[in-house]
């Protein structure tokens, strides 16, 4: 006999599902989704599906280990919590006291995406500290402060509208794939008529099913954008009383957007000037237009112009006025988390020192001002980020103290001094919010922690003990943490939500204003509308108006795209459940076959300057011809000890600080097997 309990999805994906989980004999025998929740509504991705296996995989990690054997070589002891906790306490304070609190740095991303296991004792702990920071910009960065400059915030739809819409762009996102419950909205709105069209430069599994797919070339996604507002323009198909009333800057942006005419985007893109002129009209005339703007186009190195110059489609049509319509990127506005109450700034006396994540790898190779400890949980930096041979070369220090909370052994934690086993979402207490829905659920544990794991806030208590810090916040249950984190909002709905409710925020729209900005026409940018000029930017050196800025492969350097995988989730599950059948390939187009004479399964080498890969070939129309994909980020085993991310370009974007995984060159040449 089974019992059926609920949780809720960990994982960053915006879908944040509700579980329905069965255990049998305090094990999790199998996992599906909730039915009665509004947006999962019992269905989920095959990922997740996987999670008995997960969970109780042989792989996870049971007791703390210490390192016996050479960095990087996975030799380790199984020591007892007290050594560990007084071990690393006695490092933490050493370091300290001997080189400051700027010599230590936590760095931490999305392995769960719960509010408090994710952002909370973990964050008071350091901050009593005076340790150094991350700048957490590996994901959305550029794309976040496009929507800061242009919109005040990062506003967007609530999805569920988005059954309603009468057109819909899906903009370098794989939907399918990365947010499959959007889709299902998609699917719906489809039935009563809406139009679909795909933006990518994959025609993907998304773009497989559209009413049109758009191809166009890597990179120069601000290009299209300031075309379409160029006919947009042109032809009068914007809302002259929208734009009068809640933007400012259109004279400035249509002396800007008359550069980009459509045959000059054809040259920039690829994309037919007639088919630039024909998405104008269809998307201008439809008032309910809806676009899905992904982290794809994003992650490149004009990420951010890309972003702000899509984000100004809906301002000029209006569509923001329509059910349905507007635009979604990281919904992370609505129903604010209390930040300040659960990460304690104030125990900080010092000025952070801030280190960007995408450029962990300098970081730790740098020798004037030396990080002398790290504490990494909840990412996987060695598998994840860009310039892989840099971290693993910092990570192999002999004078760096790393420590790895963990559920298993992942490529960082074979380089940890101490490797400490962290739970699952099945064993722990969270709250949760997605940055896509609008509903928040608690989830307590289904199954007691699996060997002696500890849940990141259970972590950074007992540390906090063991390092004499007195502060009461540091005893705080997770209970309480999770009030604190909604300390502001009201009785009732709280009541409700540590009941097990599935809450939507708000049902009563007592914050709609502020979600929704463009109810009343009042955005926290400096001028209070939508900014289509920013003088904001300007102060800071960069150009008030978006533009489309080159980026072109050398001659016989091509794209490397390594966009996410249908069986991973970032650096999780994959290789985990089908090692024998499951194996990375490039997939690359018969125009690039033929020029290197290669058939499918022919292996090759991809490299540049950071480095080379061995990889087998697949051949295939869907992509454009001048870019590779490999879509995952792979266990190194899958590799040679490495991944694609020791390829993958660690320039930061044009603002924001944030990565750009795509926009990255390699050259290739044909090897024997
Ligand atoms: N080449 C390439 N690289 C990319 C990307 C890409 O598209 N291409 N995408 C980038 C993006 S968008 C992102 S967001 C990042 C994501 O990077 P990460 O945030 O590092 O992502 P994950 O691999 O999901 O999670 C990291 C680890 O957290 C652990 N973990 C899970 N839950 C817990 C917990 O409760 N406690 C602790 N202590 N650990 C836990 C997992 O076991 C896993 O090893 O990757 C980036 N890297
Ligand atoms: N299955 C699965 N789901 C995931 C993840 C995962 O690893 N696996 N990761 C999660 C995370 S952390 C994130 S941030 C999201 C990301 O999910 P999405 O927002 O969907 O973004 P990506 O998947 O990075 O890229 C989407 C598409 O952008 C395309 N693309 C690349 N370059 C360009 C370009 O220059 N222009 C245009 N128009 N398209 C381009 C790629 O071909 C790809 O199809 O997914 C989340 N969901
Ligand atoms: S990974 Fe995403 S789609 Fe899959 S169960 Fe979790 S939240 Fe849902
Ligand atoms: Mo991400």
């Amino acid at each position: 006999m089974s019992r059926t309990l609920y949780t809720v999805c960990p994982h960053n994906c915006p879908d944040t599902c509700g579980l329905q989980v069965n255990v049998s004999k305090g094990k999790v025998v199998a996992v599906t989704g909730q039915k009665d929740h509004p947006v999962t509504k019992g269905f989920i991705c095959e990922k997740v599906r996987h999670y008995p296996e997960k969970v109780h995989s042989y792989e996870r990690i049971r007791k703390p280990l210490k390192r016996v054997g050479d960095k990087g070589k996975n030799e380790f002891i199984e020591i007892s919590w007290d050594e560990a906790l007084y071990e690393i306490s006695t490092k933490l304070k050493e370091t300290h006291e001997r080189y400051g609190g700027r010599s230590i740095l936590p760095y931490s991303y999305s392995g769960t995406i719960g509010v408090i296991q994710n952002a909370s004792m973990d964050r008071r702990f350091f901050n009593r500290l005076n340790t150094s920071i991350i700048d957490r910009t590996i994901c959305s960065a550029a794309g976040n402060a496009a929507f800061t400059y242009t919109m005040g915030d990062q506003v967007g739809l609530d999805p569920e509208d988005t059954k309603d819409s009468a057109y819909i762009i899906i903009w370098g996102t794989n939907t399918i794939l990365t947010n499959i419950h959007q889709w299902m909205y998609i699917e719906e709105a489809r039935k009563k008529g809406a139009k679909l069209v795909v933006i990518d430069i994959e025609r993907t599994e998304t773009a497989q099913k559209a009413d049109w797919f758009i191809q166009l070339l890597p990179g120069t996604d601000a290009a299209l954008a300031l075309g379409l507002i160029h006919v947009l323009m042109d032809e009068g198909l914007i809302d002259e009383a929208f734009i009068e009333e809640q933007t400012i800057g259109i004279d400035e942006l249509t002396y800007r957007a008359k550069e980009y005419t459509p045959e000059y985007v054809e040259q920039v893109t690829g994309i037919p000037a007639a088919h630039i002129r024909k998405l104008a009209r269809e998307y201008g005339s439809s008032k309910a237009s809806f676009i899905r703007i992904g982290n794809g186009q994003q992650h490149h190195i004009g990420g951010g112009m890309s972003t702000r110059a899509i984000l100004y489609l809906p301002a000029l049509t209006g569509a923001w006025q329509y059910p349905g319509g507007g635009a979604i990127y990281f919904n992370l506005l609505q129903g604010k988390v209390d930040r300040t109450e659960l990460e304690q700034p104030d125990l900080r006396t010092e000025k952070a020192m801030v280190v960007n994540m995408n450029l962990l790898g300098e970081a730790l190779l740098e020798k004037a001002d030396p990080i002398r400890l790290l504490f990494v949980y909840n990412s996987n930096p060695a598998s994840v980020t860009p310039d892989q041979t840099a971290i693993l070369k910092g990570l192999g220090r002999e004078d760096l103290v790393t420590i790895v909370h963990e559920q298993t052994m992942t490529e960082t934690a074979k380089y940890a001094d101490y490797v400490l086993p962290a739970t699952t979402a099945m064993e722990h207490t969270d709250l949760y919010k997605s940055y896509w829905h609008r509903y928040w659920q608690v989830g307590r544990p289904v199954i007691s922690p699996i060997g002696e794991a500890l849940s990141n806030t259970e972590l950074f208590r007992r540390l906090a003990r063991a390092c004499g810090f007195t502060e009461t916040c540091f005893k705080d249950t997770d209970e309480e943490l999770m009030r604190q984190a909604v300390s502001s909002k009201p009785s009732e709905w709280k009541n409700d939500l540590f009941s097990g409710r599935v809450m939507k925020w708000d049902p009563e729209d007592r914050e709609r204003e502020e979600v929704e900005p463009w109810v009343k026409g009042t955005y926290s940018t400096p001028s209070g509308k939508i900014e289509f000029y920013s003088d904001k930017m300007k102060e800071v050196g960069l150009d008030p108006l978006p533009h489309y800025a080159t980026v072109k492969p050398k001659k016989d350097h091509l794209w490397l795209i390594t966009s996410p995988h249908r069986r991973g989730l970032n650096s999780q599950f994959l290789y985990q459940f089908y090692p024998e059948k499951e194996k990375p390939f490039a997939i690359i187009h018969p125009d690039i076959s033929k020029r290197y004479q290669l058939t499918e399964g022919d292996w090759i080498v991809l490299y540049n300057n950071k480095g080379e890969i061995k990889v087998k070939v697949k051949i295939d129309q869907k992509v454009f011809p001048s870019a590779i994909i490999v879509r995952g980020i792979w266990p190194f085993k899958a590799f040679q000890g490495k991944n694609m991310n020791s390829l993958t370009s660690s320039q930061l974007s044009d603002f924001g600080g944030g990565a750009t995984f795509f926009t990255t060159f390699v050259q290739l040449r044909k090897v024997d097997n």
